[in-house]
Order: C-alpha cells, then structure tokens, then sequence
C-alpha cells in the first residue's frame, strides 16, 4: 500500500492518501505531505493540487495513538503552514468526515470543496485537547468568531450544507468528488485567488460575547472547552503566530492531563465495544420485524428507538385501553421529536404507521425479534415467554429487559433457548446510549452477534453482562448507594455527598438521584427477596420509605420538597428517622468523599471482572459512562482508579 499517490490530470496533481481505517494523521503522513508540498512546488507543469481520500473518509484527524508518546517532527502545524504557503493552491476534496487536524489541513488548503454527506469538524474537546494545528486561530479567520466559538467549543461536526452557510468549506458538489475537484481547481485558476487564510482580518467581539461563550463552555464540566475558548480569544487580540504558539502551548499542556487521557480511554474503548473479537465472522439474524410485549415507559422507548432505525413494530399490551396507552406513549416520542425540530410531521406520521398494537400473541407469528418489557415479577414474565414460545418461529430472537431477575429463570422451560437473550435498555430507551447484552449459557453465537447488530442499528453502546444480579451497572449502583449510606452513618451530611459528587462531574449526587427516580422501586425489590427468606439487612432508604418518604413523587424523600419546586432542602423529619443510625457529625473534604465512593465502585466493578460478569475493564466503564452519568473525563471508574 501507498500512503500518497500522484497523478496528473493536465496542470492538476492529484493527490491520494491512503492510509487506512480513517487516513488518521501519523508521524509518516505529515512527512509524506510535507515534503509532497515542497516537490508539488518544484514542478513546473503543476498549476494546482487536489487533495483527496481513498477509503470511507477525508482525513479523520491526528493520530490519537501516537498522544501518549512525545511529538516528533514534522509537525502538524507545520504542515497546514508549508500547505498554504505552497505557490500551487490546493483544494481539499472532501468526503465521509474532515475532523480534527483533517480539517487543519483542509484549512492550509486555499479552497474546500465536499461531497453532500460529507461532516466537517474540530472535535478535539472531545478529547480533553484543544485544536493543535490552528483550528483556533485559522477558523475565526475562516468562518468568522461566533462560528469558530461554536465548531471549537462544541466539537460537534456540521453537515457539508451548513458548513457551506457558515463559510466553513466553498462548495457542496455532486457527481464524482475527485473529478469535481479537479474542475473546481481549474476553475479557480481563471479566477482571483482568495488570500490564505491565516492573512484574513479578523472581527474583535465585544466581552459580553465572551462572558456568554464561557458560561456556555463552562457546562461541559471540563477544562478542555474553556481552554479552546480562551485560545480564539487571544487569537483575536493577537498576531496568526502569537496565536499559534499559545494555542501549540495550551494544546500539548492538555494533552499531558488526566481528563485527555481519560477521554482518549473512553474513546478508544467506545470503538472497541461494538465489535467484540470473538463474534468475528459470525452473521447476525436480520431484524426487520420487531415485537415489544408492554407498552409503558420502558417498552415505548424500545419501539420508538427500534422504529427510529427502520424497523417495523408490533406493540403486545393486555387489553385495548393499554394498546391505546401503549400507543400514545410511543407518539409522545416522536412529538417530542418533531418539537425539537428533529422530526417533520411528515416523518411523525410515517413513523406511527409503522408501529401497530395488539393484544393477540398470534400476530408475532412472523416476528424476528421480540423484547419483553413487562412488568419485573419473574411469574409475569414467565407467562409472556410461555405464549412467544407458542407463537413465535423457531429462530426469532427472544429477548427479555429485565434489569434484576435471572433471565435463565425466565427463559426456564422455553423451547429452542438458544434463541434467548437478555437485553437491557435503559429508561428513556429512545434516549439513553447503553444496551447491556446479556447472554445466557444457551444462547447461540449468532443470537448474540444480533444483540450486537441491534445496538449498532440503534445507534447505542453495547456491552456484554454476565447473569448476576443487577448485571454491571445496578450492581455496581447498588454498591455505590450502599457506601454512601456508609457514609451517611458515620455521620457525612447527606447533602454534602450529593455535593461531593456533583463536584466529581455527576450531574447529580446519589440521594438526590433517588429522590427524582423514587425509592420505593429498590425497595419492594429488597422486600421481594425477603419475602424470599433472603437476608437483606435494613437500609437508610428502607427507613424512609416506611415512613412514606419515596422521593420527590411524595413530596420528599432523602430531602424536602416545597410544593411544585425540585430545589432539595435539608429534611429535619429525615434526621430524626435516620438518629439512631448516625454514629456522630464527621466532616469530610468533598474530594475525599468523591475519591472513597469512585474507589467503592471500583472495587465492585473489580469483583464483577474476577467473576467474569464483565469481559474488560473498559465495559464497566462504558457501563458507568453510558449508562450511570459517570462524567466521561474521569473515564470511568475503573480507569480513575487505576494504580
Ligand atoms: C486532532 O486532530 C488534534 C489536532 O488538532 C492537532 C494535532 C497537533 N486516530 O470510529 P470508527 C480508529 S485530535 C487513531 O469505528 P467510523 C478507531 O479506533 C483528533 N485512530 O469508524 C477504529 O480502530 P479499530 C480529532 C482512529 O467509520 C477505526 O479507526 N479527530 C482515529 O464509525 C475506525 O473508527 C477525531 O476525534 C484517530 N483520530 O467513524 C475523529 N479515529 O478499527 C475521531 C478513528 O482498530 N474519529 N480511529 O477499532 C471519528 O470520529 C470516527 O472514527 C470517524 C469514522 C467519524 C472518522
């Protein structure tokens, strides 16, 4: 394979880079340009360059691999700086995505042309850096300063159409690319050529402008957007190589943090997930057909997720009153969707006409996959296994939600349980990005290669579980309650905690989360195995309930709640209940609270992995990432607690 080839069409080289999966900028593509560049200048017969992409995509950015190690020459800058200097203009033809320093170089380039499809973008604050190559200090001059806020500060990729209206790229063309290219450069030869674009004015904004960029940077909840923000700040105050040395400075300062290493993990564990080596060549079944038995929260998000992706859904309810709910609640979906502007009412309707309900099993004669999402009472879901084992064909997948109860003791007398599988969605399913998968020892390679396919189509993350209760993630949870009640006894004001780990990144901490969700669901579960005969010592939260306080449905919960207000207030009612427990006030520093919790979860996760529930370190991480609001720049518990 060839890294870089040339080819002539007339006065035009045409330049190909190839290096495969996504033409990632390595030590040996910033060499190969480089000097491309300074040759492409020595020859007479060259007028202009097009640069363009085999494979799925334009240049996807730097090479996040080589991150860890010490940069070596030449380096990127220097290549955008020696691309736009050259005395031959070059047009970048772009296809799939020009991410990064992908879109560095293309900014070097005097011109950028894409395909429709195509995605332009700097989302180096996703990974806990800034812009490295002049994305800071070259796209304010591009695009202009609210722009460059935008594109930098997001890290969200615009579609080819809007970075055309932003004056990102200068033309959406159809056809081939590379000849559209090669027209376009002609073209541009007749014409004034545009001034680089590192000498292009830049418009000064005023503070206001800024106060509001940094609050809106300041959500992220990490470093990386503030510093991107302050970086086009000062390029606007500053000469193109001041600025550039400050944004080279503050990019390999960051590149060094934990929060860049902890987001380069998630990252590189993100892209490893959805293909696990050992389904490696096996099929899955094709999933065109979906059943979803319940329609209530957690079913409708299911099929509206499932819709979303083309599939076609049958929605199984008990009677006609909840078909019609079951109904509504998946429409509420896609309202929700066309009010956010994602979704016109065209799309609305054509959505719903793919969702049918029903109460007759009968009518997932032909389905290929059904997901039961009923009720969480073994008996119950033993019933409804009962009728798809009737109903169903011997191949269609068969796969229960549920989130605590062991799905070999559902699938129990089930005919072909190979066909069986645990998929857990988390609530909103429409919304919420994780899917564990949970195979039982009986479940076919291939039934498991679908649970895969499925997440891929529904664009989630997937993670394979061991049986066990709770899985990964409400193991985990569970623990992680456990301890901070720990702390709670040993005197650690409960809102102190939720602070702690506020302070962590959480959005929020552990009691107010029960109070929005309500403590009664963990609770009936508690009475249900002592029903059992299990022993499950009394909780705080078990205290509580008792006393008629299951969060802020009830008005309170680990706190009090004025009427119609969610600010938490500090309960005297809940100190009085909990007295006994509290051995004495103790203070701890937030830091150390959060770090003694994260270290709880760890250990849990560390279990979880010694009993072969989790395959890799990494998916607990995902798990807690994904599904849990773990913040993304700590990396995951796992990873935060690495030695
Ligand atoms: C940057 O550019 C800094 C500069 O400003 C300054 C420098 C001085 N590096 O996602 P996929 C691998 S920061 C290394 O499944 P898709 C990935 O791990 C960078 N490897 O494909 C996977 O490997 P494997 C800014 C990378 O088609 C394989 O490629 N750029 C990189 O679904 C396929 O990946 C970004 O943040 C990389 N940069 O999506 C862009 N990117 O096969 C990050 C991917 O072994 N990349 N790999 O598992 C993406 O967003 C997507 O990969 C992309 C393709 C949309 C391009």
């Amino acid at each position: 394979m060839t890294l870089l080839t040339v080819r002539r069409d007339g006065e035009i080289a045409v330049v190909t880079l190839d290096n495969p999966p996504v033409n990632a900028i390595s030590e040996a593509v910033r060499k190969g340009l480089y000097d491309l560049a300074e040759r492409l200048d020595e020859d007479p017969e060259v007028r202009a360059v097009v640069l363009v992409c085999a494979g799925r995509t334009f240049l996807a950015g730097a090479d996040v691999r080589e991150f860890g190690q010490p940069p070596v020459e030449p380096h990127l800058p220097d290549v955008v700086d020696r691309i736009e200097a050259a005395e031959k203009p070059w047009v970048a033809a772009i296809h799939g995505a020009a991410l990064g320093g992908g879109f560095e170089i293309a900014m070097g380039c005097r011109f950028r042309v894409a395909v429709e499809s195509a995605r332009v973008g700097l989302p180096e604050v996703t990974l806990g850096v800034i812009p490295g190559a002049s994305g800071t200090v070259r796209t304010p001059r591009l695009a202009g300063v609210e722009a460059a806020v935008e594109l930098v500060t997001s890290g969200k990729p615009l579609a080819a159409a809007k970075a055309l209206d932003a004056g990102l790229i200068d033309a959406v063309v159809s056809g081939d690319l590379e000849t559209a290219a090669v027209e376009f450069a002609r073209a541009s030869l007749a014409a004034e050529m545009p001034l680089p674009v590192s000498k292009r004015p830049l418009q000064p904004m005023p503070d206001d402008f800024w106060q509001a960029a940094r609050k809106a940077a300041a959500r992220a909840g990490h470093k990386a957007p503030l510093r991107a923000l302050d970086s086009i700040r000062f390029a606007t105050e500053t000469s193109f190589a001041a600025a550039m040395a400050h944004e080279r400075e503050t990019f390999l300062d960051l590149r060094a943090s934990d929060e860049a290493a902890a987001l380069r993990h998630v990252f590189f564990a993100e892209r490893a997930a959805p293909k696990p080596a050992a389904l490696k060549g096996i099929d899955p079944r094709p999933v065109k057909l979906v059943g979803v038995i319940g329609g209530g929260t957690m079913g409708a998000g299911i099929a509206g997720a499932c819709r979303e992706a083309g599939m076609e859904i049958i929605l199984i309810e008990r009677d006609a009153e909840a078909v019609a709910r079951g109904l509504d609640n998946v429409a509420k979906i896609f309202d929700g969707a066309v009010k956010r502007g994602k979704l016109t009412e065209k799309g609305r309707a054509e959505r719903m006409a793919g969702v049918r309900g029903s109460t007759d099993y009968a009518d997932l004669a032909q389905a290929d996959l059904v997901i039961e999402a009923v009720f969480e009472e073994i008996g119950v879901k033993r019933a409804v296994f009962a009728e798809l084992g009737r109903v169903c064909r011997p191949d269609a997948v068969l796969a229960t939600n549920t989130s605590y109860l062991d799905p070999r003791a559902i699938a129990e007398g089930l005919p072909n349980p190979e066909r069986f599988i645990g998929l857990h969605f988390f609530s909103p399913a429409h919304i919420m990005k994780l899917l564990e998968i949970v195979p039982t020892p009986e479940t076919a390679p291939e039934v498991l290669a679908t649970g895969f396919a499925l997440a891929r189509a529904l664009n989630k993350m997937p993670v394979q579980a061991g049986i066990c209760e709770g899985f990964i993630g409400n193991r985990i949870l569970k623990r992680y309650r456990a301890e901070a009640e720990v702390l709670v006894t040993q005197g650690v004001a409960i809102s102190e905690i939720d602070a702690a780990m506020r302070g962590y990144g959480f959005r929020m901490g552990p009691f107010e989360a029960q109070d929005l969700g309500g403590l009664d669901i963990a609770f009936l579960q508690r009475e249900g195995a002592r029903a059992e005969g299990q022993h499950v010592p009394e909780t705080l939260g078990d205290i509580l309930v008792r006393a008629g306080r299951k969060g802020q449905k009830t008005g309170g919960g680990w706190y009090d709640y004025a009427e119609g207000d969610r600010a938490a207030l500090p309960s005297p009612q809940v100190a009085e209940l909990l007295a006994a427990r509290i051995v004495d006030a103790r203070e701890l520093p937030r830091p150390e609270i959060a770090a003694h919790l994260v270290a709880a979860m760890a250990a849990e996760g560390a279990a979880i992995l010694e009993e072969g529930i989790a395959q890799r370190p990494e998916d607990i991480d995902l798990v807690e990432v994904h599904g849990y609001g773990f913040p993304r720049w700590k990396g995951g518990p796992m990873f935060a607690s690495r030695g």
